[in-house]
Protein backbone atom coordinates (compact mmCIF):
# COMPACT_ATOMS: atom_id res chain seq x y z
CA UNK A 1 0.00 0.00 0.00
CA UNK A 2 1.33 3.42 -1.11
CA UNK A 3 0.37 5.46 1.86
CA UNK A 4 0.92 8.74 1.26
CA UNK A 5 -1.31 8.05 -2.11
CA UNK A 6 -3.95 6.85 0.10
CA UNK A 7 -4.39 10.30 1.54
CA UNK A 8 -4.26 12.11 -2.38
CA UNK A 9 -7.66 13.33 -3.40
CA UNK A 10 -6.51 13.56 -7.24
CA UNK A 11 -9.42 12.81 -9.76
CA UNK A 12 -12.50 13.26 -6.62
CA UNK A 13 -14.98 15.82 -6.87
CA UNK A 14 -15.96 17.79 -3.87
CA UNK A 15 -18.69 19.26 -2.58
CA UNK A 16 -18.49 21.95 0.95
CA UNK A 17 -21.54 23.66 1.79
CA UNK A 18 -21.17 27.15 2.74
CA UNK A 19 -17.65 27.21 1.68
CA UNK A 20 -17.52 30.98 1.12
CA UNK A 21 -15.72 32.31 4.19
CA UNK A 22 -14.56 30.44 8.16
CA UNK A 23 -14.57 26.68 8.77
CA UNK A 24 -16.08 25.86 4.78
CA UNK A 25 -13.33 27.85 2.75
CA UNK A 26 -10.70 26.28 5.05
CA UNK A 27 -12.13 22.78 4.41
CA UNK A 28 -12.34 23.60 0.68
CA UNK A 29 -8.92 24.52 0.42
CA UNK A 30 -7.42 21.52 2.07
CA UNK A 31 -9.43 18.80 -0.14
CA UNK A 32 -8.14 21.24 -3.32
CA UNK A 33 -4.46 20.82 -1.94
CA UNK A 34 -4.99 16.82 -2.05
CA UNK A 35 -6.04 17.38 -5.38
CA UNK A 36 -10.36 17.40 -5.54
CA UNK A 37 -11.89 19.61 -7.82
CA UNK A 38 -14.35 21.66 -5.18
CA UNK A 39 -17.88 22.93 -5.43
CA UNK A 40 -19.22 25.47 -2.84
CA UNK A 41 -22.11 26.86 -2.09
CA UNK A 42 -23.52 30.03 -0.22
CA UNK A 43 -26.68 32.03 -0.34
CA UNK A 44 -25.82 35.99 -0.86
CA UNK A 45 -23.90 37.34 -4.07
CA UNK A 46 -21.55 39.48 -2.08
CA UNK A 47 -20.16 36.29 -0.25
CA UNK A 48 -20.26 34.85 -3.55
CA UNK A 49 -18.03 37.42 -5.48
CA UNK A 50 -15.98 37.84 -1.86
CA UNK A 51 -15.55 33.97 -1.71
CA UNK A 52 -14.58 33.55 -5.41
CA UNK A 53 -12.08 36.22 -5.17
CA UNK A 54 -10.21 34.31 -2.29
CA UNK A 55 -10.53 30.83 -3.80
CA UNK A 56 -8.44 32.69 -6.99
CA UNK A 57 -6.29 33.99 -4.77
CA UNK A 58 -5.66 30.38 -3.43
CA UNK A 59 -5.22 28.68 -6.80
CA UNK A 60 -8.05 26.92 -6.38
CA UNK A 61 -10.94 27.14 -9.35
CA UNK A 62 -13.74 26.41 -7.49
CA UNK A 63 -17.23 26.41 -8.67
CA UNK A 64 -19.66 27.98 -6.66
CA UNK A 65 -23.46 28.18 -6.37
CA UNK A 66 -25.73 30.52 -4.86
CA UNK A 67 -27.85 27.70 -3.53
CA UNK A 68 -30.15 27.47 0.33
CA UNK A 69 -29.11 23.94 1.44
CA UNK A 70 -32.97 24.12 2.95
CA UNK A 71 -34.16 24.21 -0.11
CA UNK A 72 -34.65 21.02 -1.99
CA UNK A 73 -35.19 22.01 -5.22
CA UNK A 74 -32.18 24.70 -5.33
CA UNK A 75 -30.32 21.50 -3.93
CA UNK A 76 -31.08 18.91 -6.71
CA UNK A 77 -30.63 21.99 -9.47
CA UNK A 78 -26.92 22.43 -7.77
CA UNK A 79 -26.45 18.33 -7.63
CA UNK A 80 -27.02 18.05 -11.06
CA UNK A 81 -25.64 20.89 -12.38
CA UNK A 82 -21.72 19.59 -10.52
CA UNK A 83 -22.77 16.32 -11.75
CA UNK A 84 -23.01 17.93 -15.45
CA UNK A 85 -19.54 20.33 -14.99
CA UNK A 86 -17.65 18.42 -12.91
CA UNK A 87 -18.70 14.94 -12.27
CA UNK A 88 -20.32 12.71 -9.91
CA UNK A 89 -20.04 13.98 -6.34
CA UNK A 90 -17.21 11.92 -4.22
CA UNK A 91 -16.86 13.69 -1.11
CA UNK A 92 -20.00 16.07 0.86
CA UNK A 93 -18.92 18.09 3.32
CA UNK A 94 -22.07 19.77 5.23
CA UNK A 95 -20.87 22.46 6.59
CA UNK A 96 -23.26 25.05 6.21
CA UNK A 97 -24.72 25.88 9.78
CA UNK A 98 -26.06 29.13 11.88
CA UNK A 99 -26.35 29.68 15.76
CA UNK A 100 -28.93 31.90 17.58
CA UNK A 101 -27.66 32.03 21.09
CA UNK A 102 -30.74 33.03 23.03
CA UNK A 103 -32.45 31.71 26.44
CA UNK A 104 -34.56 29.11 25.81
CA UNK A 105 -37.88 30.44 27.54
CA UNK A 106 -37.28 33.26 25.03
CA UNK A 107 -37.29 31.87 21.79
CA UNK A 108 -39.66 31.45 19.15
CA UNK A 109 -40.60 28.26 17.64
CA UNK A 110 -39.82 29.50 14.37
CA UNK A 111 -36.46 30.51 15.57
CA UNK A 112 -35.69 26.81 16.92
CA UNK A 113 -36.76 25.63 13.97
CA UNK A 114 -34.86 27.79 11.40
CA UNK A 115 -31.72 27.10 13.27
CA UNK A 116 -32.64 23.22 13.33
CA UNK A 117 -33.91 23.34 9.35
CA UNK A 118 -30.22 25.11 8.43
CA UNK A 119 -27.94 22.60 10.93
CA UNK A 120 -29.98 18.94 10.85
CA UNK A 121 -32.42 19.11 8.16
CA UNK A 122 -29.93 20.56 5.35
CA UNK A 123 -27.19 17.60 5.68
CA UNK A 124 -30.45 15.25 5.16
CA UNK A 125 -31.29 16.96 1.58
CA UNK A 126 -27.90 17.36 0.59
CA UNK A 127 -26.88 14.02 1.39
CA UNK A 128 -30.01 12.36 -0.24
CA UNK A 129 -29.20 14.34 -3.43
CA UNK A 130 -25.60 12.97 -3.37
CA UNK A 131 -25.88 9.13 -1.99
CA UNK A 132 -27.83 7.97 -5.37
CA UNK A 133 -24.85 8.91 -7.01
CA UNK A 134 -21.97 7.87 -5.01
CA UNK A 135 -23.95 4.16 -4.85
CA UNK A 136 -23.60 4.17 -8.77
CA UNK A 137 -20.21 4.89 -8.67
CA UNK A 138 -19.23 2.41 -5.86
CA UNK A 139 -17.63 4.80 -3.31
CA UNK A 140 -18.36 7.92 -1.03
CA UNK A 141 -17.66 10.31 1.76
CA UNK A 142 -19.99 12.43 3.83
CA UNK A 143 -18.50 14.37 6.25
CA UNK A 144 -20.79 16.55 8.56
CA UNK A 145 -19.82 19.05 10.79
CA UNK A 146 -20.63 18.49 14.36
CA UNK A 147 -19.66 20.22 17.19
CA UNK A 148 -18.85 20.26 20.80
CA UNK A 149 -23.05 21.11 21.15
CA UNK A 150 -23.30 17.22 19.50
CA UNK A 151 -22.19 16.66 22.87
CA UNK A 152 -22.39 19.15 25.73
CA UNK A 153 -24.53 21.57 26.58
CA UNK A 154 -25.02 25.10 27.86
CA UNK A 155 -26.87 28.37 28.16
CA UNK A 156 -28.42 29.89 25.33
CA UNK A 157 -27.93 27.35 22.43
CA UNK A 158 -30.73 24.98 22.82
CA UNK A 159 -31.80 24.37 19.51
CA UNK A 160 -27.93 24.49 18.14
CA UNK A 161 -26.68 21.78 20.24
CA UNK A 162 -30.31 19.77 19.48
CA UNK A 163 -29.97 19.99 15.86
CA UNK A 164 -25.48 19.34 16.27
CA UNK A 165 -26.73 16.23 18.61
CA UNK A 166 -29.38 15.14 15.75
CA UNK A 167 -26.13 15.70 12.93
CA UNK A 168 -24.14 13.27 14.91
CA UNK A 169 -27.01 10.77 15.01
CA UNK A 170 -27.99 11.43 11.29
CA UNK A 171 -24.22 10.31 10.82
CA UNK A 172 -23.93 7.25 12.54
CA UNK A 173 -27.25 6.37 10.43
CA UNK A 174 -26.03 7.03 7.17
CA UNK A 175 -22.65 5.13 7.92
CA UNK A 176 -24.95 2.09 9.27
CA UNK A 177 -27.43 2.70 6.13
CA UNK A 178 -24.87 3.11 3.68
CA UNK A 179 -21.92 1.10 4.74
CA UNK A 180 -22.17 -1.33 2.26
CA UNK A 181 -21.94 0.58 -0.64
CA UNK A 182 -18.71 1.47 0.18
CA UNK A 183 -20.08 5.01 1.50
CA UNK A 184 -18.37 6.03 4.49
CA UNK A 185 -20.08 9.23 6.79
CA UNK A 186 -18.09 10.16 9.49
CA UNK A 187 -18.38 13.89 11.11
CA UNK A 188 -16.16 16.35 12.21
CA UNK A 189 -16.55 18.48 15.67
CA UNK A 190 -14.78 21.49 15.66
CA UNK A 191 -14.10 22.93 19.79
CA UNK A 192 -14.19 26.65 19.91
CA UNK A 193 -12.67 28.22 16.40
CA UNK A 194 -12.23 32.05 15.51
CA UNK A 195 -14.74 32.48 12.62
CA UNK A 196 -17.51 35.04 11.85
CA UNK A 197 -19.85 32.40 13.92
CA UNK A 198 -17.92 33.00 17.17
CA UNK A 199 -16.73 36.85 16.81
CA UNK A 200 -19.34 37.84 19.16
CA UNK A 201 -17.59 35.32 21.77
CA UNK A 202 -14.13 36.78 21.34
CA UNK A 203 -14.80 40.83 21.27
CA UNK A 204 -12.97 42.88 23.64
CA UNK A 205 -14.20 44.87 26.37
CA UNK A 206 -15.13 48.47 25.99
CA UNK A 207 -11.86 48.78 28.97
CA UNK A 208 -9.93 46.56 26.04
CA UNK A 209 -10.00 42.78 27.75
CA UNK A 210 -10.92 40.07 27.11
CA UNK A 211 -14.36 38.67 27.03
CA UNK A 212 -15.24 36.22 29.73
CA UNK A 213 -15.85 33.96 27.39
CA UNK A 214 -12.87 33.88 25.64
CA UNK A 215 -11.33 33.13 28.85
CA UNK A 216 -13.20 30.75 29.63
CA UNK A 217 -12.85 28.81 26.46
CA UNK A 218 -9.11 29.34 26.85
CA UNK A 219 -8.92 27.96 30.62
CA UNK A 220 -11.57 24.90 29.26
CA UNK A 221 -9.04 24.08 26.30
CA UNK A 222 -6.09 22.12 27.28
CA UNK A 223 -4.63 24.00 24.48
CA UNK A 224 -4.95 26.97 26.04
CA UNK A 225 -6.29 28.42 22.48
CA UNK A 226 -8.95 28.82 20.37
CA UNK A 227 -8.75 26.61 17.15
CA UNK A 228 -8.07 27.89 13.98
CA UNK A 229 -9.94 26.79 10.77
CA UNK A 230 -6.82 25.63 9.56
CA UNK A 231 -7.07 23.22 12.44
CA UNK A 232 -9.77 21.17 10.56
CA UNK A 233 -7.96 20.60 7.37
CA UNK A 234 -5.65 17.86 8.24
CA UNK A 235 -9.27 16.06 9.77
CA UNK A 236 -11.00 16.93 6.99
CA UNK A 237 -8.37 15.37 4.09
CA UNK A 238 -7.95 12.31 6.01
CA UNK A 239 -12.03 11.39 6.27
CA UNK A 240 -12.08 12.33 2.44
CA UNK A 241 -9.63 10.20 1.52
CA UNK A 242 -8.94 6.17 1.20
CA UNK A 243 -6.90 6.43 4.44
CA UNK A 244 -9.76 6.29 6.62
CA UNK A 245 -11.84 3.47 4.33
CA UNK A 246 -12.50 1.78 7.57
CA UNK A 247 -13.71 4.18 9.58
CA UNK A 248 -17.51 4.92 9.74
CA UNK A 249 -19.82 6.59 11.90
CA UNK A 250 -17.51 8.28 13.83
CA UNK A 251 -17.31 11.56 14.87
CA UNK A 252 -13.25 13.14 15.26
CA UNK A 253 -13.69 15.62 17.90
CA UNK A 254 -11.01 18.77 17.04
CA UNK A 255 -11.15 20.91 20.21
CA UNK A 256 -7.84 21.14 21.36
CA UNK A 257 -8.68 18.86 24.38
CA UNK A 258 -12.08 20.46 25.35
CA UNK A 259 -14.08 16.70 25.80
CA UNK A 260 -11.09 15.08 27.82
CA UNK A 261 -10.75 17.94 30.35
CA UNK A 262 -12.76 18.40 33.19
CA UNK A 263 -11.48 22.35 33.43
CA UNK A 264 -8.76 24.35 35.52
CA UNK A 265 -9.31 23.85 39.02
CA UNK A 266 -9.96 27.25 41.12
P1 LIG B 1 -19.60 30.88 9.62
O1 LIG B 1 -18.28 31.57 9.72
O2 LIG B 1 -20.80 31.57 10.14
O3 LIG B 1 -19.87 30.36 8.10
C1 LIG B 1 -21.06 29.68 7.82
C2 LIG B 1 -21.18 29.41 6.33
O4 LIG B 1 -22.42 28.77 6.08
C3 LIG B 1 -21.14 30.65 5.48
O5 LIG B 1 -20.40 30.39 4.30
C4 LIG B 1 -22.61 30.89 5.15
O6 LIG B 1 -22.67 31.61 3.94
C5 LIG B 1 -23.12 29.44 5.04
N1 LIG B 1 -24.55 29.25 5.24
C6 LIG B 1 -25.28 29.48 6.36
N2 LIG B 1 -26.55 29.14 6.16
C7 LIG B 1 -26.64 28.65 4.90
C8 LIG B 1 -27.69 28.13 4.11
N3 LIG B 1 -28.95 28.05 4.55
N4 LIG B 1 -27.42 27.71 2.84
C9 LIG B 1 -26.16 27.80 2.36
N5 LIG B 1 -25.12 28.28 3.05
C10 LIG B 1 -25.36 28.71 4.31
O7 LIG B 1 -19.51 29.52 10.40
P2 LIG B 1 -18.24 28.63 10.81
O8 LIG B 1 -17.85 29.02 12.16
O9 LIG B 1 -17.26 28.58 9.70
O10 LIG B 1 -18.99 27.22 10.94
C11 LIG B 1 -19.09 26.29 9.89
C12 LIG B 1 -19.75 25.05 10.45
O11 LIG B 1 -18.98 24.57 11.55
C13 LIG B 1 -21.15 25.29 11.00
O12 LIG B 1 -21.93 24.14 10.78
C14 LIG B 1 -20.90 25.48 12.48
O13 LIG B 1 -22.02 25.19 13.25
C15 LIG B 1 -19.81 24.48 12.70
N6 LIG B 1 -18.98 24.70 13.89
C16 LIG B 1 -18.38 25.92 14.11
C17 LIG B 1 -17.56 26.05 15.22
C18 LIG B 1 -16.84 27.32 15.56
O14 LIG B 1 -16.34 27.43 16.70
N7 LIG B 1 -16.74 28.30 14.67
C19 LIG B 1 -17.37 24.99 16.09
C20 LIG B 1 -18.03 23.79 15.84
C21 LIG B 1 -18.84 23.66 14.73
P3 LIG B 1 -23.85 32.70 3.65
O15 LIG B 1 -24.06 33.46 4.89
O16 LIG B 1 -23.37 33.49 2.48
O17 LIG B 1 -24.99 31.85 3.25
C1 LIG C 1 -21.32 28.73 21.33
C2 LIG C 1 -20.47 28.48 20.13
C3 LIG C 1 -20.31 27.00 19.84
C4 LIG C 1 -19.31 26.76 18.77
C5 LIG C 1 -19.04 25.35 18.42
C6 LIG C 1 -18.44 24.55 19.51
O1 LIG C 1 -22.04 29.72 21.35
O2 LIG C 1 -21.22 27.96 22.29
O3 LIG C 1 -20.86 29.19 19.01
O4 LIG C 1 -21.50 26.34 19.76
O5 LIG C 1 -19.61 27.47 17.62
O6 LIG C 1 -20.10 24.70 17.77
O7 LIG C 1 -18.05 23.32 19.03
Amino acid sequence: MDIMKSFSLEGKVALVTGAAYGIGFAIAEALAGAGAKIAFNCRGQEHMDQALAAYKEKGIDAKGYLCDVTDEAQVAEMVADIEKSLGVVDILVNNAGIIKRIPMTEMSADEFRQVVDIDLNAPFIVSKAVIPGMIKKGHGKIINICSMMSELGRETVSAYAAAKGGLKMLTKNIASEYGEYNIQCNGIGPGYIATPQTAPLREKQPDGSRHPFDKFIIGKTPAARWGDPEDLMGPAVFLASDASNFVNGHILYVDGGILAYIGKQP
